[in-house]
């Protein structure tokens, strides 16, 4: 009698097709810890059942090819980008299940602050940080853990405390923040500490599937290359040289209902609720044109000097839509002068997700000065719509595939008793044109700016100014 006790995990693919390969065999080192752990996270994921709904990042690092290895979605990552772009991935797939797969010079040293962020927020990813100590792919630079004393292509003489200072210990650090569910620190050196490194591997991916938060799984591994010793003596490096500096420890593992567990439940929700793909429900409440579905999108530009207002009547539509439930999304540019320099942002409102909230062709182009005419006049889409604050700018484009509505905007805001106004005088027009969004939750969104009620009563009489000059 007999039964197979170990075999290829069925998220492992059968030959690994990378480009002009041995396509049975890895492109590591003989000796190299990555592949071990590859194998461990392949276990796990087709044990857990989640292999169709998994998404690794890859890292740059000797281990930018783990998407030969893996049958899971794969995306590539920037150097130390991993847990922003697995951010990301998570909360416009809620449902699936985001790793990030990165070594040290990779996490510890270009990427510490995205690390550091993304464990802060309590992203529902799964980091696997492999630690051997040194930059393996780039042929075995000093990386923020590699240990005291030890020689490196750039630390020559050794790391020394007063040159490079001290390895930094990642695990602890990220232990200190609130919000992280799950970390581990494993060695992949004999059998015992390989069954310890698959428990953490699956606590870890666990740890995600009943959305409890961020989890991180340290794997102190081995680089015979970049320490030249034989793959037999690198386990041993590991203990020797690793292992002291960095304690294998469960350093942290917060369970569902224990005290400070909020992804789970409340936030878990709300950030599928946020991101998710269906129309926003609140939004079918407003009979506003694009709450109600008569208007698809708004994909505008308002454009002038600093100073005139731009930058707030974007905000005041954007979140105007906020309150009528949709998806909205705002984004300022203007130049290093506050006052005076150019200045412009971008707003969408839409019943469905924002995919980005830049904008190259807008729909709508709100021009308070003349370059703003001559700039974005020329992005608009066929069709598009071009209002010109015509009290201030006599350009009009040459363009015969769009529609200029002229608004002196200025002179009635002059009437209303406040030229800076001339803003809400614009969106007036704007909401008469399209019915947009309502405008009581405009002023709304202004009232919950701590606007004075003198200067929203001012506000309200732009509003209507602008509506009046359309009709
Ligand atoms: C922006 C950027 N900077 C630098 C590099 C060069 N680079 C490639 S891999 C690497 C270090 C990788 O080391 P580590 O993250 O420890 O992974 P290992 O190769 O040891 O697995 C560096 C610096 C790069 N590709 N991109
Ligand atoms: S250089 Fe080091 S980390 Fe890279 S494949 Fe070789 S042994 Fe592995």
């Amino acid at each position: 009698m007999w039964e197979i006790s170990h075999s290829k995990p069925e998220a492992f693919y059968d030959r690994f097709d990378r480009k002009g390969g041995d396509l049975e065999v890895t492109h590591y080192c003989p000796g190299c810890g990555h592949g071990v752990l590859h194998k461990l996270i392949a276990e796990a994921i087709t044990d857990l059942g989640i292999q169709d709904r998994t998404i690794l990042v890859n890292p740059v690092g000797c281990s930018v090819f783990a998407y030969y290895y893996l049958d899971i979605g794969n995306v590539q990552a920037a150097h130390g980008r991993a847990p922003a772009v697995a951010t990301g991935i998570k909360r416009v797939r809620p449902n699936s299940i985001v790793l990030a797969y990165q070594g040290d010079g990779d996490l510890a040293a270009i990427g510490g602050n995205e690390i550091l962020h993304a464990a802060n927020r309590g992203e529902n990813i799964t980091v696997f940080f492999v630690n051997n100590g040194i930059y393996g792919m780039t042929g075995g630079q000093m990386a923020p853990t590699t240990p005291v004393g030890e020689r490196t292509t750039t630390s020559p003489r050794g790391r020394s405390i007063a040159n490079e200072g001290y390895p930094m210990r990642i695990c602890e650090l990220l232990s200190t923040l609130e919000a992280p569910a799950y970390i581990e620190r494993v060695a992949l050196t004999d059998a015992k500490h390989h069954m310890k490194a698959r428990k953490a591997v699956r606590r870890a991916l666990q740890c995600q599937v009943e959305g409890r938060g961020f989890s991180l799984v340290e794997v102190l591994s081995t680089c015979p290359t970049g320490w030249k010793v034989s793959p037999e003596e690198a386990t041993h490096w590991v203990e020797k040289h690793l292992m002291p500096q960095f304690p294998l420890k469960l350093f942290k593992e917060r369970k569902n209902g224990d005290a400070g567990a909020p992804v789970a439940t409340e936030a878990g929700a709300a950030k599928g609720a946020w991101h998710g793909e269906a129309p926003v429900e609140a939004a079918r409440a407003s009979k506003a044109a694009i709450a109600s579905g008569e208007l698809e999108d708004v994909s505008m530009k308002i454009s002038g000097f600093g100073g005139q207002g731009i930058l707030f009547s974007g905000i005041a539509l954007a979140e105007a839509g906020m309150r009528e439930g949709l998806h909205v999304s705002w984004i300022p540019s203007y130049g290093p002068e506050m006052r005076g320099g150019t200045a412009h942002c971008h707003v969408k409102l839409s019943r469905h997700s924002i995919a980005s909230p830049l904008i190259n062709r807008p729909s709508t182009v709100i021009a308070f000065n003349e370059p703003s005419v001559e700039k974005f006049g020329a992005e608009l889409l066929p069709g598009g719509m071009l209002m010109v604050n015509s009290s201030m700018v006599a350009t009009r484009p040459a363009r015969t595939d769009i529609r200029i509505v002229e608004v002196p905007a200025t002179d009635a805001a002059e009437e209303v008793g406040n030229p800076k106004v001339a803003n809400m005088v614009m969106l007036g027009a704007y909401i008469q044109l399209t019915r947009a969004v309502d405008d009581e939750s405009i002023l709304s969104s202004l009232s919950a700016h701590g606007m004075r009620p003198d200067l929203l009563e001012v506000n309200r009489k732009a509003l209507q100014a602008g509506r009046a000059l359309i009709r």
